[in-house]
């Protein structure tokens, strides 16, 4: 293991300090150091790209947005084998650390070390595993959000470290005690339970629309392993807010999948009622971009070289 720091410059010409050790190493130092970090969703090789090259320090492999991008409903419709495929692709284009939304774990403790480990030699840093039950439902999609039992969601947890042999591979909890509207002693029972488990973060998700049963939860909390969070629906709410309440990571969720799905939803209909491509060509990604960003310079130089 390499420990020297150094720094990256990307396309945008930010820079950052940056240490060159292993993706697992990074992503768990990511969450244990007392900044706020953010993790950038991404979907699929594209999307990973776009934001390393931005310069996210991380990504949010979201369940919802691949299989969205894969045109399924986020019902545990896409196959774990589908979502370990965008996962390599993601990790194969990028050099940053990605957190997988492995929903339930696809079942049982069984299926949920055999995703992980999966998950693990494909170039994930880490797992995140919410205490619902297989098949899930999207968290802001109705209100049939039944929870695990509390030791049978511990087993899983447990058989994830067990099995995963790199010591570094994250394993974050999440609990959907407040969206499956249990309060919040349900929450800091099963997040403590969690912890006792082997959890290495808490990731608490909310459906508000603003923070207070986030920051409610990290009062009572108080930071007994770092904490995660989502703020799809308390968009609002400003980050320096995050930070006062000493959560870790805020995952920026969904965005390019949204994104995307907007640009390509007005470009089908512009070209659609123009009848023509023209209109929409300054406002397309050009495609000498598409080629930069996969660097097929380098096949050149490849090829005079070999
Ligand atoms: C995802 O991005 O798939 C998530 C976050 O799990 S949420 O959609 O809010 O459940
Ligand atoms: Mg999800």
């Amino acid at each position: 293991m390499r420990f020297e720091t150094h720094v990256v410059e990307n396309e945008t010409s930010r820079s950052y300090p940056y240490v060159s050790y292993r993706k697992t190493t990074r992503l768990r130092s990511l969450l244990q150091r007392e900044t706020l970090d953010f993790l950038m969703e991404a979907h699929d090789g594209l999307s990973a790209r776009i934001a390393e090259n931005i310069g996210f320090m991380g990504l949010w492999a979201s369940g919802l947005t691949i299989s969205t991008a894969l045109g399924y409903r986020d019902a545990n419709e896409a196959s774990p084998i589908q979502v370990l495929d965008a996962v390599e692709r993601m990790a194969d284009v990028t050099d940053v650390p990605i957190l997988v939304d492995g929903d339930t774990g696809y079942g049982n403790f069984n299926n949920a070390r055999l995703f992980a480990k999966k998950l693990c030699d494909r170039g994930a840093a880490g797992v995140c595993i919410e205490d619902k039950i297989f098949p899930k439902l999207n968290s802001f999609v109705g209100e049939d959000h039944d929870l695990a039992e509390i030791p049978e969601f511990c087993g899983r947890l447990r058989a994830i470290r067990d099995r995963v042999p790199d010591r570094d591979f994250v394993t974050v909890a999440r609990t959907e005690a407040l969206i499956a509207g249990k309060g919040q002693n349900e929450a800091l029972d099963r997040a403590h339970a969690y912890a006792e488990a082997g959890a290495d973060a808490i990731l608490i998700h909310s459906r508000q629309a603003n923070a207070s049963e986030i920051f409610a939860f990290a009062d009572r909390w108080q930071n007994r392993l770092p904490v995660v969070i989502v703020p799809t629906k308390y968009h609002s709410t400003p980050t320096c807010e995050f930070a006062e309440k000493r959560i870790s990571v805020a995952i920026w969720a969904n965005h390019n999948m949204r994104a995307a799905a907007r640009a390509m939803e007005d470009v089908c209909l512009r070209i659609s009622n123009e009848g023509a491509i023209s209109g929409v060509e300054k406002d397309v990604m050009a495609l000498d971009r598409i080629f930069e960003l996969f660097k097929y310079c380098e096949l050149d130089e490849a090829s005079r070289r070999y």
